[in-house]
């Protein structure tokens, strides 16, 4: 088989270039190892930024999004029982969309079937080959029989555990990581959400976060320690804690019920310079990790597809490779910024295991410039509803 583009992974990332390049009329494949159900049963990011929401558009894939949606102008934040609102509407001209990650790749799915996109489920043993030549080759295992695939490029959108990062040569390749000593227990239930805005939580007992999919589902977070296990957490453990973490008004009208998933993820800030290698060019998690405090991660591979969406259309309508060959530096330039801004929002906000009076009595004075300050809530602002591509 032949195709222009072959993107490995599909995920929001892969999906997205893959739906942009198919209605350039760039070919393309996708191949995911894993099924459709399974990557539709993680539950990921829920804050849009407006230019992913573009994107879906261009992409054809925002019908139901714009239907079902909800658009926030502004989020909470709150420290024990205090409590103030940071409205975006007046520092920025965009709001943020509420709309979950799960739905958002079930549009793309849809509308890759729908426009008879090329893209292979479960397949196994993905292999990149001649990455650095003119005619790089993938090879995998799509129901049970070998596929080869030449292709001019190859998009490594296989996040954070799959196999492209790993061909850019170690001589070449830096990777930056912070680990943070905690991480984030996690559940959705089918319950109204606390509040019409998001709540970000800074307590004595941890951070929390109410969050929300709809009027009628919920995403809860709170920070539990590294080593934690979903299982070991109880609905009413989590509720109870929950509680705790957030003001009284709020804990005192929660509604809770049954959690319908439960889970836990680490925290970690990563970047992976460059982002290009030869013909492959990596996006989305692939090539960077932030701590979901800031809702950067799924953004962040968004600005990443765009920059790589118009670079391949350059290349192939204007046979100009100025935007591939700029790729890495151009996304790596907005990738920090997003990193300077989710480590910031989780240093602000989690209580560490490091933390002394004096780290406390900072971050109690960061909370206090941010509900003081316009200058603070602006520059959150922005940063918060997406940084211009
Ligand atoms: P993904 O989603 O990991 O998809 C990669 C896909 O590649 C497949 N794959 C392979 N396929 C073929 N061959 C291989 N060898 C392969 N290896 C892997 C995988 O099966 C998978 O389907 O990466 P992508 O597409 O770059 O998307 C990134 C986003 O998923 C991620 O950044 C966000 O979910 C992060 N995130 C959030 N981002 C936001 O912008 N806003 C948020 O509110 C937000 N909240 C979150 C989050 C992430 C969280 N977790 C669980 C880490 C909240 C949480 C709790
Ligand atoms: C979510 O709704 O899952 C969510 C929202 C905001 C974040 C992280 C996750 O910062």
């Amino acid at each position: 088989m032949r195709v222009q583009v072959a993107i490995i992974g599909g995920g929001p990332s892969g999906m997205l270039l893959g739906q942009l390049l198919h209605n350039a009329g760039i070919d393309t494949i996708v191949l995911e190892r894993k099924t459709r159900e399974y990557v539709l049963s993680r539950i990921r990011a829920g804050v849009l930024e407006r230019g992913l929401v573009d994107l879906l558009e261009q992409a054809g894939a925002a019908d139901r999004l714009h239907a079902e949606s909800i658009t926030h102008d502004g989020t909470v934040f709150s420290v024990n029982n205090e409590y103030f609102n940071v409205p975006f509407s007046q520092h920025t001209d965009k709001p943020v969309t509420v709309y979950g990650q799960t739905e958002l790749t079930r549009d793309l799915y849809d509308v890759r079937e729908k426009t008879n996109g090329k893209i292979l489920f479960n397949v196994e043993d993905v292999q990149l080959h001649a990455v650095d030549g003119d005619s790089p080759r993938v090879h995998c295992i799509a129901q049970g029989k070998p596929v080869s695939i030449n292709c001019d490029y190859i998009a490594g959108c296989d996040g954070f555990h799959g196999v492209s990062r790993q061909h850019i040569p170690a001589g070449v390749r830096s990777e930056y990581e912070k680990i943070y000593p905690f991480g984030w227990l996690g559940i959705l239930s089918e319950t109204p959400p606390v509040h019409r805005e998001l709540i970000y939580s800074n307590s004595d007992r941890g951070f929390a976060l109410c969050s929300m999919r709809n009027d009628s589902l919920s995403r809860y977070y709170v920070q539990c320690n590294a080593s934690d296990s979903a299982d070991q957490w109880s609905d009413k453990a989590f509720w109870d804690e929950l509680k705790q973490r957030i003001p009284e008004q709020f804990a005192d009208t929660i509604e809770t019920g049954p959690s319908i998933e439960k889970s836990i993820a680490p925290l970690r800030s990563f970047v992976c310079e460059p982002m290009q290698w030869g013909r492959l060019f990596l996006c989305g998690d692939a090539a960077h990790i932030v701590p979901p405090t800031g809702a950067k991660g799924l953004n962040t591979a968004a600005s990443d597809v765009y920059y790589l969406y118009n670079a391949f259309k350059q290349a192939y309508r204007d046979n100009d490779l100025h935007g591939l060959d700029s790729y890495s530096q151009t996304a790596l330039a907005r990738v920090w910024k997003v990193q300077r801004f989710s480590w910031w929002m989780t240093s602000m906000l989690h209580r560490f295991p490091v933390h002394t009076e004096f780290d406390l009595k900072i971050q109690r004075a960061e909370l206090d410039s941010l509900r003081q300050s316009k200058e603070a809530q602006a520059a959150l602002a922005v940063n918060y509803v997406g940084l211009p591509y």
